[in-house]
């Protein structure tokens, strides 16, 4: 169901999303206020997007952060249920961050696959493992990606895929609907509600998860480098926003609105229980281990 306020059209990047439709879930919100489609299973047919991003060669960066107990803990599972649904036929190649490269996986990949790994320094709060990685992508999409690759993803490593996440998922710049949230209203929102945090904000359009988002790797320096500086300058003044990370990516994508947005389906969480309009599940929150990850 996409229903635009008058004079707002549909904003769609890539010419391959007007073979979107937006009529076949009725159940649910494809559009958002601004024209940028939000996808759900249904819409689209994965076939004409896989056939032309091959034709146009697409390149995809996969970052993933595995530092610390998370290397052991998720890493594997993640690369290898990556190997079989994500982006399953392009080129695909991970960036693994990690303090401790001897122990990353080594694993087969499909063919046009391959993967990287970078070391990075374990800070001691797990609060700046989580937000260095914005610095440490925007760096790392300027001195190597963006002469390989069109498109950066950027996930968390304590997830799962289970159903096929593919290409249909590419655009310019793309933020992902939380599963907790995605019924709610903008007062249920966990914004950064400090006014003293650069991530300070009012009310928005929807609560972003930064478990997954990605775009053109121009848009993504631009988002990284964006929540980096936030970040560096709410420490400068001693304070941190309320879901690190996660705070600032809200606030940027309300300054800069995405132009694809991912229906949880990206992204469920399975203890959320089942919800009728998540027809597929593509990616699963692994099971948290707080207990014993978080000391
Ligand atoms: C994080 C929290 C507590 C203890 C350890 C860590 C930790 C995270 C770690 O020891 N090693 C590590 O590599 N990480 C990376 O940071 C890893 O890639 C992980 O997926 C990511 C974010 O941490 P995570 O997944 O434990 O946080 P969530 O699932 O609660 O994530 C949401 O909120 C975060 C900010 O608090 C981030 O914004 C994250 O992107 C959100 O999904
Ligand atoms: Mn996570």
């Amino acid at each position: 169901k996409c229903h635009l306020p008058p004079g707002v059209m549909l904003q769609l990047q890539d010419h391959v999303d007007n073979s979107l439709n937006f009529w076949t879930r009725p159940d649910v919100e494809t559009c958002t206020p601004w024209g940028a489609p939000i996808m759900w299973d249904g819409m689209f047919d994965p076939k004409v997007y896989d056939e032309h991003h091959k034709k146009m060669g697409t390149s995809v960066a996969l970052t993933v952060f595995a530092v610390g107990r998370y290397l052991k803990t998720y890493l594997k599972d993640f690369l290898t249920s990556a190997e079989t649904y994500f982006m399953v036929g392009l080129q695909v190649t991970y960036y693994v961050f990690t303090d401790v490269p001897g122990e990353v996986p080594s694993l087969q990949l499909q063919a046009g696959r391959t993967l990287e790994i970078i070391r990075v320094d374990q800070h001691k709060r797990w609060q700046d493992i989580s937000m260095m990685r914005m610095r440490t992508i925007a760096d790392t999409i300027e001195t190597r990606m963006r002469h390989q690759h069109q498109y950066i993803f950027c996930l968390d490593v304590d997830q799962v895929f289970v159903g096929p996440f593919g290409s249909e998922a590419l655009g310019e710049s793309v933020a992902l609907l939380h599963a907790y949230f995605y019924r709610s209203t903008p007062g249920d929102y966990t914004y950064d509600r400090n006014p003293n945090s650069t991530a300070y904000m009012v009310t928005g359009d929807f609560y972003y998860h930064a478990a997954v988002f990605g775009g053109t790797w121009q848009r993504v320096r631009n988002l990284t480098e964006s929540c980096h500086q936030g970040i560096m300058k709410d420490k400068s003044n001693n304070v941190e926003a309320l879901w690190h990370d996660e705070s600032h990516l809200n606030k940027y994508f309300w300054l800069h609105k995405p132009s694809k947005v991912l229906s949880p389906e990206y992204c469920w969480a399975r203890e959320i229980g089942h919800n009728s309009d998540i027809r597929i599940q593509r990616l699963l929150w692994a099971e948290k281990h707080y207990s014993t990850l978080r000391t």
